[in-house]
């Protein structure tokens, strides 16, 4: 969009589903990247609503409750709270964290639908779902769970595989299996209300082409989307808890979530403006964050219904089709609505190598990172910005972490602010000393000053936040490498008024950091700015190399960033590897206990300490070893079916626990007298259960 034409911004961020805290993978995501650009354009002057909300309808909810045994309603207000309080707390600056089981997205919601039904765009089918007739209920794809098709894991969802990814619909699944009774489900006729994609094919293709500036990762999706040809999409499900379908005969009906989730955004505005109207006082405000400083008269329709209001939906990468395809299709059908001039989605990022898993708690949660490193907010929001996924899946490592904060943050920013104000502070009493004479080395650090915020504002209007954020760094390594050079603690003992040059230029540096980091480390620019006493400035001073004048008082200096210990990151690395223990032990204790036995009954069974002597293959068999033990009271045979495993000379002289008075048995033509006792994980991998040093053989195993 051409920027002169631009009056309004309406920038959104992908609503976060209310079953669960958020965790760094969203906030690298989503929320740092549209905090960024939106605090960009406030320092801009440019008038922007910022838009959230909880996305609090939608079987990922029902099934979080069920599995508390608690009611959705529960559910959604424990972590409304706690998204919205994380979000605040970061600094995520949104105007309303709106939620979707408010009175005002039901009754948007529920508009949306009936205009566009009215207007004869839906097509009703009547189709065949997977109904539990014990429940009486439809059943959601994610309350089928069954073999896959593909890979075999017996635990596939309705709607995917997680072991091997693949997307599936509930229909594919082998032995499927409702998750509400336990029993398998029946297929039943149900009529539902269709968006027939098909017919928006063209214009939406239109709409792709003409933003080819978008992501290479969103354009392309896009494309192939396209290209294999849209489908007729159901906006209603059998489901209880959602926005009900507001028709007559469509009791038990609910709008599909993918439908009222977008139209949250259009909710959110309009439940800021309606707390705008000064008259109406919103009892509501705090539940949704309403922050007050921009509220103002207008409208609502000034952000969704007006040519000059640039419209960016920031997302992850797995709602590229809702936000793309979908949501532009529902406004094109309505046909009031602007589009999104640009969606710039992420990829995902990694914690530690692997995939950021909720259900294994391999994540670093917002809330509890705040308990853990207080204040320290913006070196994450700086860690993240630094390794955003913007164009490939990225990794978090807490070493990087600490690596960044230490190495970056301390050595550089920080260090370079503290040496400036601490010297201004030793030799001239806090007060901004006087520019006097400008060498052509001066000159050069003041144009490079000067020329920094250009690059920057190029940077952010292109979503690209790291090479931002690094041009940024670059103007505290141009203030830092100024400082090397000049030396005016050496100056000064020779030349006080070169010493009041240098120090001037080098807190205009600093000054003009204060306004770049802004939008990035928003609580560090507040620390800066009280230190330098001085506040108000917004882009359009950056760059000015007269920030603060002659004479002005500065405030004591205080560090802006501390060193991060390896205690610190080592004891965030323990936590992690001790949610993966949990997760092995978990997985493996697969089989339920068996019922209780007497002592008798376990005293029965002579459990001996005996040593594999000699070992072959047992032939033909692919599992069987026949070894000879020496169990302290004889030699005997053995037949074990370990050979998937070990090799024949490798377990020869390997300590074991053996039954040694179980009932010969004859296994392929072979007495085998006893059995070794073997410990089973998860995954079937075996391992010999012995004493942990060596004992004689025939030592009693109780
Ligand atoms: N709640 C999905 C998600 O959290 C969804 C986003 C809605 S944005 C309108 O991935
Ligand atoms: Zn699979």
């Amino acid at each position: 969009m051409d920027n002169s034409k631009i009056k309004r911004y309406t920038v959104t961020a992908a609503l976060p589903y209310t079953n669960g805290p958020v965790h760094i993978g969203h906030l690298a995501g989503v929320y740092l990247p549209a905090d960024t650009y939106v605090r960009y354009l406030r320092s801009n002057k440019r008038d922007v609503k910022f838009i959230c909300g909880s996305d609090e309808n939608g079987v990922p909810i029902t099934l979080k409750a069920k599995k508390e045994g608690v009611t959705p309603q529960v559910i959604v207000d424990k972590y409304h709270k706690i998204i919205g309080d994380s979000f605040k707390e970061f600094g995520v600056s949104f105007d309303i964290y709106h939620r979707t089981s408010s009175l005002m997205h039901h009754q948007t919601a529920s508009d949306f639908f009936e205009t566009l039904y009215n207007k004869g765009v839906f097509t009703e089918e009547v189709t065949e779902q997977y109904y539990d007739e014990k429940a009486q209920t439809f059943l959601a794809d994610r309350y089928i769970t069954g073999t896959c098709p593909k890979c075999g894991n017996e635990n596939a969802y309705g709607d995917q595989c997680e072991n091997c990814g693949s997307t599936l619909n509930a229909t594919d699944l082998i032995n499927p299996k409702s998750t509400l009774s336990g029993e398998p489900p029946v297929r039943k006729e149900t009529r539902n209300w269709f968006l027939p994609l098909d017919k928006y094919e063209e214009q939406l293709r239109k709409y792709i082409d003409g933003h080819k500036e978008w992501k290479p990762n969103v354009f392309g999706q896009c494309q192939s989307w396209l290209n294999a040809g849209l489908q007729p999409r159901a906006m209603t499900r059998d489901l209880d808890w959602g926005v009900k379908v507001p028709l007559k005969d469509a009791e038990g009906k609910v709008l599909y979530v993918w439908f009222d989730a977008p139209i949250g955004y259009i909710s959110a505005t309009k439940e800021l403006f309606e707390y705008a109207r000064l008259d109406v006082w919103n009892p509501k405000a705090e539940e949704y964050y309403i922050n007050q400083s921009e509220v103002e008269k207008g409208s609502w329709e000034d952000y969704w219904k007006d040519e000059e209001a640039k419209l960016v939906h920031f997302i992850g990468k797995d709602n590229i089709v809702f936000h793309c395809i979908i949501f532009p299709a529902m406004l094109m059908a309505h046909g009031d609505y602007i589009l999104a001039d640009n969606v710039p989605a992420n990829e995902f990022l990694n914690l530690e190598g692997q995939k950021i898993s909720t259900s294994k708690n391999w994540a670093v949660w917002l809330n509890e990172y705040l308990e853990e490193f207080k204040d320290k907010q913006d070196v994450l929001r700086y860690v993240l910005t630094a390794t955003a996924p913007e164009t490939k899946d990225n990794d978090f490592t807490w070493k990087d972490f600490q690596a960044r904060n230490n190495n970056e943050l301390v050595a550089i920013l920080g260090n370079f602010v503290n040496r400036v104000v601490v010297l201004t502070h030793k030799y001239f009493k806090g007060k901004v000393p006087m520019c006097m004479h400008i060498t052509p080395e001066d000159q050069q650090v003041m144009d490079e000053l000067a020329a920094a915020p250009a690059k920057i504002s190029a940077s952010i209007e292109n979503y690209r936040f790291r090479e931002a954020l690094g041009e940024v760094m670059n103007v505290a390594r141009l203030g830092n490498k100024y400082l090397a050079d000049t030396e005016p603690w050496k100056v000064i003992k020779t030349d006080e008024d070169r010493v009041r040059t240098i120090l001037n230029i080098s807190l205009q540096i600093a000054a003009n950091l204060e306004i770049l980091i802004e939008p990035f480390l928003p609580f560090t620019a507040d620390k800066l700015m009280k230190m330098l006493n001085y506040g108000g400035h917004t882009w359009e001073s950056a760059g000015n190399v007269n920030l603060l004048h002659r004479g002005h008082q500065l405030n004591e200096p205080v560090l802006l960033f501390e060193k991060i210990e390896d205690e610190a990151v080592q004891a965030q690395i323990d936590k992690l590897n001790r949610s993966k223990a949990d997760n092995t032990a978990a997985a493996a204790v697969t089989a339920p206990a068996k019922e209780n036995i007497q002592f008798e009954q376990f005293t029965a069974v002579d459990i001996r300490v005996a040593t594999i002597i000699a070992a072959e293959k047992v032939e033909k068999t692919k599992k069987l070893l026949k070894l000879t033990l020496d169990t302290g009271i004889d030699q005997r045979t053995v037949v074990s079916g370990i050979a998937e495993f070990y090799k024949p000379e490798d377990v020869i002289g390997q300590q074991v626990s053996l039954v040694v008075n179980l009932a010969p048995r004859e296994i392929k033509g072979i007495v085998s007298q006893g059995m070794i006792l073997m410990s089973e994980d998860a995954e079937g991998k075996l391992a010999f259960v012995a004493p942990v040093v060596k004992h004689n053989n025939g030592s009693v195993i109780r």
